[in-house]
């Protein structure tokens, strides 16, 4: 078997080396791609009747959150996360400027839905930033962040849907091994000096801020995706990791040299009792824990050769793991391995940690003919799973009990996950899975060398999985979660008794004052005029010194539906909405002299083109 893996992983390391693989599916032959009468009807949604889905797909490297209706596939909004955003003025108000702080861009991998007793409750959502450490959370009533928490001694923290089951923690495992707080250290000492930390985040809904409950200072390994158990496993999560040969340079060969890399199983419940305990340094601010010191939380599970994916299945009892590099997907038993731990039946140790032993945890592997680079598992609650086929492009439908392939269906081309109708609950319903194909190719009207992504609806309803609809997307959707439409439940306007200090409700109340060089305005936007000082000659102008700090605070005083007004000023590079029953606030310094017209961005009535006014700056 070992010799086998061996085998067929050399020759998938060359395929995902070349593009020739793709050259077999580019006449489009094999396709099922949306089409025929029947699958039209299947996505139409008429007007005045809405999607049965949200999807909330991850923007990847855009930083952004898409969302989508399901089955229509239409793209119905972006929640700028971690990267500025003209359109909303997401980095220029003071809350997001804030929030954002010294970074302009993100890496969005993985959401994650708020979860009660494993259900999604429609009320969070949850994502991380590979690209600068951070986490983030959406209020899901407004559909806008709430918080961002930067997370040290972390080099891009990459997980998976994993909340666990009562939203008690979100895991932030490392892809990136790094010295604590990125200090500098050369690549000789990487044994001794680089980490892979593993962070619990919390977040505490009444404050409305995320924080570091404690981090894990586990084996310079990358650390890669992870879940959260369910039912009996609730209290235990895994993680995949890769590179558990601690290469430093050529990853693309040097860390693909074992049979065998590692799922990491913890326990969160003990790990929390450790730090209640005291069992932690204080490294950068942060608890970390040291696995090697402290035993008894952490495990290792062997896998096959660098894993990708692992996935609990929704009845808690088995997490199944998939790597690029071996073309099988494994079926791990939690109750073998709770087995396993009590009886302390371990087959060695790596780097302190206790090692399982392979064949007393693993239940199966299943090998579909012919079928390469399985990433990620998603479930039906039907007691089948669907796994993503990175190198054959396709999603295999298989028995989890069995392990026998039931069906196959080819996607247009290589996808990385696949997101299912609640697919990460306790409770899935089996209805749709969603491709997330990496490369689209001649799917759409060409853009140019660089395509679209793509995104597939596949109908789960039938005897055979059926492609349904095709949606291109921005870069790059990494993972989604699909929500039943009737758990999210948006405001219409912002509470106008919500006690905000900033808020001015009356024209008459509206002002500006001058404090040595500080400028505040009080200011309301209506259609279709703003008001900044209703006692002035001129109400819709703003006065100031140049070199004067200017702080506007705006509300938006019209509390009708879908009437948000903006406020850009020209040529002074600042943009904001301000969405019905807001208050949102702006500061900048006028080093510019002169005079800059300012305007309403967000057409707002038959008048919006008369939304404006200026900001005469006084020279000095
Ligand atoms: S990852 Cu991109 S395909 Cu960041 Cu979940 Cu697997
Ligand atoms: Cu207000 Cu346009």
């Amino acid at each position: 078997m070992k010799k086998l893996i061996a085998a067929i992983s050399g020759l998938v390391l060359g395929a995902l080396a070349s593009t020739v693989i793709f050259a077999d599916f580019n006449d489009n032959k094999n396709t099922n791609q949306a089409g025929t009468a029947t699958n039209a009807q299947k996505v139409y949604v008429p007007f005045g009747q809405k999607d049965e889905y949200y999807l909330f797909a991850s923007g990847g490297h855009s930083g952004q959150m898409f969302i989508y209706g399901v089955p229509s596939m239409r793209h119905i909004r972006t929640i700028p996360v971690f990267s500025h955003d003209s359109a909303t003025g997401y980095g220029w108000d003071k809350h997001s400027k804030k929030m954002l702080g010294k970074y302009t861009w993100g890496d969005l991998h993985h959401p994650a839905l708020s979860e009660k007793g494993g259900e999604y409750d429609g009320k969070y959502l949850f994502a991380t930033d590979v690209g600068n450490n951070r986490a983030a959370v959406m209020d899901l009533k407004t559909f806008t962040v709430k918080d961002i928490l930067e997370v040290p001694n972390t080099g891009g923290p990459h997980c998976a849907a994993f909340v666990t089951q009562n939203t008690e923690y979100m895991f932030l495992p490392t892809r990136f091994a790094i010295p604590f707080g990125h200090k500098f250290a050369s690549l000789d000492d990487f044994k001794t000096k680089y980490k892979g930390v593993m962070s619990a985040v919390t977040f505490d809904e009444k404050k409305q801020k995320l924080s570091v409950a404690y981090q894990v200072a586990l084996p310079p390994w990358s650390f890669d995706l992870s879940d959260a158990g369910k039912k009996i496993s609730k209290d235990w999560a895994v993680m995949t990791t890769y590179n558990t040969e601690e290469a430093t340079t050529e990853m693309e060969i040097n860390a693909s040299q074992k049979d065998r890399d590692y799922i990491v199983l913890f326990n969160w419940k003990e790990l929390e009792k450790m730090i209640a305990d005291g069992k932690f340094d204080m490294v950068n601010g942060m608890k970390m824990l040291d696995p090697s010191k402290h035993k008894g939380a952490i495990y290792l599970v062997p896998t096959a050769k660098s894993p990708h994916g692992v996935d609990v299945t929704p009845d808690g009892t088995r997490f199944i793991a998939s790597g690029k590099l071996a073309p099988a997907m494994t079926v791990f038993s939690f109750e073998k391995a709770f087995r396993a731990i009590k009886d302390k039946k371990f087959a060695g140790e790596q780097e302190g940690i206790p090692v399982l032993d392979y064949d007393s945890v693993m239940e199966r592997e299943v090998n579909p003919e012919n079928a390469l680079g399985p990433l990620h598992t998603q479930f039906d609650g039907n007691g089948f799973a669907y796994t993503t086929m990175f190198i054959s492009s396709e999603i295999v439908k298989w028995n989890i009990k069995t392990g026998e392939t039931v069906d196959r269906v080819p996607v247009q081309y290589s996808p990385g996950h696949a997101s299912a109708a609640e697919g990460d609950t306790v409770s899935p319903d089996g209805k749709y899975i969603i491709a997330l194909n990496k490369i689209a190719k001649d799917t759409y009207l060409s853009v140019g060398p660089s395509h679209p992504e793509s995104m597939q609806l596949i109908d789960l309803s039938g005897k055979k999985m059926e492609i349904i609809q095709s949606a291109p997307v921005d870069p790059e959707p990494h993972y989604a979660q699909m929500i039943k439409a009737d758990k999210i439940k948006p405001i219409v306007v912002y509470d106008k008794d919500e006690k905000r200090p900033d808020s001015v409700w009356n024209q008459k109340d509206t002002s500006i004052t001058r404090k040595g060089n500080v400028v505040e305005v009080h200011g309301v936007a209506l259609r279709s005029k703003f008001i900044f000082d209703g006692k002035a000659a001129r109400k819709d102008v703003i006065n100031v010194k140049e070199g004067d700090k200017v702080v506007i605070h705006l509300t938006n005083i019209d509390l009708d539906q879908d009437i948000t007004h903006g406020f850009g000023i020209n040529s002074y590079d600042l943009n904001m909405e301000v969405q019905p029953g807001q208050t949102q606030t702006i500061e900048f310094t006028a080093n510019k002299a002169g005079t800059y017209p300012l305007y309403c961005t967000n057409f707002c009535s038959a008048l919006h083109q008369e939304m404006n006014g200026y900001l005469l700056v006084e020279p000095k």
